[in-house]
């Protein structure tokens, strides 16, 4: 009798603490159905307030998970997206090695970007939804990618600005709260270095080069500097998704202080190469230790992610394009895969 008393209260108090911990329902547990949905999320913060990392399998508010997926989607999307500016350039790469290069990054890209669709859809969506969700407009991409390259300056702009401001990004997101998320970008954070530093290296080899080639790096700077700012996102008193995304640790800094820091990053980056910054009140504040800037387009980044930018309808024609030539391709490996877990089973 005693042991089954106690027997009793050791399983009740072991699947109230597995159900904190996993998320498990377990109907016959009369201890779960006394713990409310708000002491559920209160649970869910202490945890990310203590620095604790979210796996896919632990409890989370319906909320962090669609907050998530929509973010982490929408970073996919503009990997993926983010091929087709640079890509535009990988036969008329001016000599082989930088062929050599151009391929790479553009691969890596695509590597991230399945990289993250996976991690996504550890939360339960699946890469068909998140796909469609792009081509019918519902989840946006970065609006960077709207922009065209005109010239081979444009590629060394991307590497250097665009994996430039990504890196500031990234590198805080890869110490963000949710597991998947954060280890992927541990492991992007050290191909974008690579893009990084080659884009500088093209445009300081311009720079030293013909007064031609110096004008059209200064062209390609001109272009891409305004359009790497808005890459951080609206200023945070007009970012609805901030205080919430802050709160759950899934953004440690605020868009504007990613900004700020990427500005006093890659100011001194252009001094050294000769090139100059298109703002006429960019100003170092000896006070604030920061850089001070001119005003940013904010209609313009509007027009752009509401999908009226310089080449929306070329880059999500070029995907749908690209996504219905490959149906033949997903078909067949879903047939072979059918067969062989038939084969397997016999
Ligand atoms: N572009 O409340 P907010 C790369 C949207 S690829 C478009 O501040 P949040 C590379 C935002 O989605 C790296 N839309 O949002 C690849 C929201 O709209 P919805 C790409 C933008 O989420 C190939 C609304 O504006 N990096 O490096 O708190 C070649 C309000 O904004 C943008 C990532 O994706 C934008 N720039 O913060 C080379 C980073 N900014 O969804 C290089 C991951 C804002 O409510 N994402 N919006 O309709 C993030 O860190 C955050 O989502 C953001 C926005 C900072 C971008």
């Amino acid at each position: 009798m005693v042991f089954l008393f106690v027997f009793y209260w050791l399983r009740l108090i072991t699947i109230r603490f597995c159900w904190l911990r996993i998320g498990k329902f377990e109907p016959h547990n009369t201890l779960t159905i006394m713990i409310t949905e708000d002491q559920r999320e209160a649970e869910f913060q202490r945890r990310i307030d203590s620095g604790e990392v979210i796996e896919p399998k632990d409890w989370m508010p319906e909320r962090y998970r669609r907050q998530l997926i929509r973010m982490m989607s929408q970073h996919a999307h503009s990997e993926i997206v983010g091929m087709l500016p640079e890509g535009n350039w990988i036969t008329r790469a001016p000599s082989l090695a930088r062929k050599a290069i151009l391929l790479a990054k553009v691969q890596d890209e695509a590597g991230h970007g399945l990289y993250i669709y996976s991690a996504t859809e550890t939360l339960g969506i699946d890469r068909a939804e998140m796909i469609n969700q792009l081509h019918t407009g519902k989840a946006k991409y970065s609006s960077i990618f709207n922009y065209p390259t005109l010239t081979w300056a444009d590629i060394g702009a991307i590497g250097w600005l665009v994996d430039g401001a990504a890196i500031i990004n990234q590198t805080a997101l890869a110490k963000c709260s949710y597991g998947p998320y954060s280890r992927a970008m541990l492991c992007i954070c050290k191909e974008e270095n690579f893009h990084n530093k080659q884009g500088y290296q093209l445009l300081a080899y311009l720079m030293r080069g013909t007064k031609e080639q110096q004008e059209m790096a200064q062209d390609a700077m001109n272009r891409w500097w305004w359009p790497a700012l808005m890459m951080f996102g609206p200023s945070d008193t007009n970012s609805p998704n901030s205080d919430e995304l802050m709160r759950w640790k899934v953004k440690l800094y605020s868009n504007d202080h990613l900004r700020q820091r990427f500005i006093d990053r890659t100011v001194p980056q252009a001094e050294a190469i000769g090139l100059r910054i298109p703002d006429a009140d960019l100003k170092w504040n000896e006070q604030a230790r920061h850089y001070d800037f001119g005003k940013i387009n904010w209609d313009e980044f509007n027009a752009v992610i509401s999908g009226n930018g310089p080449c929306n309808h070329e880059r999500m024609n070029a995907r749908r394009k690209a996504d219905e030539e490959g149906r033949w391709v997903r078909e067949a490996a879903r047939e072979y895969a059918r067969k062989k877990s038939m084969v397997t089973a016999a």
